[in-house]
């Protein structure tokens, strides 16, 4: 009998454990991050249910109001951003919340006010909700430096100061993969027990992958070390195999697979978005936190995107990211770009 494998199977590592695991290497700590946690969990699981059960409720198709960016929002969208402000708000743990579905930042009664501050996009890839593919909720967590004195700068922090970023994939299983600065671990919804459980511990993304992700729809407005790029990547100049292209176009399940598999994704700048698609507070910096965390990098195409000053809360920035190999390989076409004055 596999004695170990057992063992594993009755002795199961939850989120909330791993987490009070981590908090007892810090005497100081009060236990609050845990508090935090457990709610953004429970928006998680609470919105994985209504994933699921989307089609079933008729929870499916416009909710009749666009959001900031001028887009359709779905009914699921605007349930989730309500099911994380409730979460946040009523962990008393938050003082300043940023959603890509809220044009203005919410900032917390005071009665009601803890020290960390929560952007969050509460239901990403929506375009994909009504087929079913992979969507997922983004957050990252800063501190506030003075919880009763806060204003918008202190939200307009670079990614860098970011005290933990991480997703939550609603598809085949509902996946939550965290950092908090030390490396990043992915835990597996369990729906028999409704519980996270450790399934992927020390997430390390492969140094060099095959896989390169973009949207080729833009390619006619790409700039020059991008097409470079993509065009290496199909006819290798160093007699290597070509790269596999895979593009769900849904972040979470983009940065997931190349997580895992290694690898890149770009949503570069170019002629028409000179800033590209993707949020800086929301989307590129929990992902490039994460993906440095594993081992990788995030670069904009000027510099690494970790260290970007976001002006406004819903920003947009280019980001490249994935493998370390692979993003040295991206830089150094910008690199000869930049050198051939381009
Ligand atoms: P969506 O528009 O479906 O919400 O920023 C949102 C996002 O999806 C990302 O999840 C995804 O990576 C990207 O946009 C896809 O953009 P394109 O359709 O332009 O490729």
């Amino acid at each position: 009998m596999d004695h170990e494998g057992e063992a594993k199977r009755t002795d199961l590592m939850t989120i909330t454990r791993f987490v009070l695991n981590e908090q007892s290497k810090y005497p100081e700590s009060r236990g609050d991050f845990t508090i935090l946690l457990n709610h953004i969990v429970l928006g998680c699981k609470y919105v994985c249910s209504a994933v699921n059960k989307a089609g079933l409720a008729k929870l499916l198709g416009l909710a009749g109001e666009t959001n900031v960016q001028g887009e359709e929002q779905k009914k699921l969208d605007v349930l989730s951003n309500e099911v994380f402000v409730n979460a946040l708000i009523s962990s008393g743990r938050t003082c300043l919340l940023v959603s890509e579905e809220l044009e203005e930042a919410v900032f917390v009664k005071p009665k009601q006010r803890g020290k960390y501050i929560v952007v969050f996009d509460p239901l990403d890839g929506s375009s994909n909700i009504e087929c079913g593919v992979s969507i997922g909720t983004i957050f990252g967590i800063y501190a506030a430096k003075d919880k009763d004195k806060i204003t918008l700068d202190d939200v307009l922090q670079p990614g860098n100061r970011m005290l933990a970023a991480g997703y939550c994939m609603y598809g085949s299983s509902c996946m939550f993969v965290i950092s908090t600065g030390h490396g990043v671990n992915g835990f597996t919804l369990d729906p028999s027990l409704g519980e996270f459980i450790l399934t992927h511990p020390n997430i390390k993304i492969p140094k060099k992958g095959n896989i390169y992700s973009v949207n080729e729809g833009n390619a006619k407005n790409w700039e020059k070390p991008i097409t470079e790029y993509v065009d290496n990547c199909k006819f290798p100049q160093d007699g290597s195999s070509p790269k596999s292209l895979r593009y769900v176009g849904s972040m979470v399940a983009d940065i997931h697979r190349t997580l895992l598999y290694g690898g890149i994704f770009m949503y570069p700048a170019d002629k028409k978005s000179p800033d590209g698609k993707l949020r800086l507070l929301y989307e590129v910096f929990p992902m490039s936190y994460l993906m440095e965390q594993a081992g990788g990098q995030a670069f904009t195409g000027k510099g690494r995107a970790l260290d970007l000053v976001p002006k406004k809360i819903h920003e947009r920035s280019p980001v490249i990211l994935g493998s370390y190999d692979d993003v040295e390989h991206v830089k150094a076409f910008y690199a000869a770009s930049k050198a051939n004055g381009a």
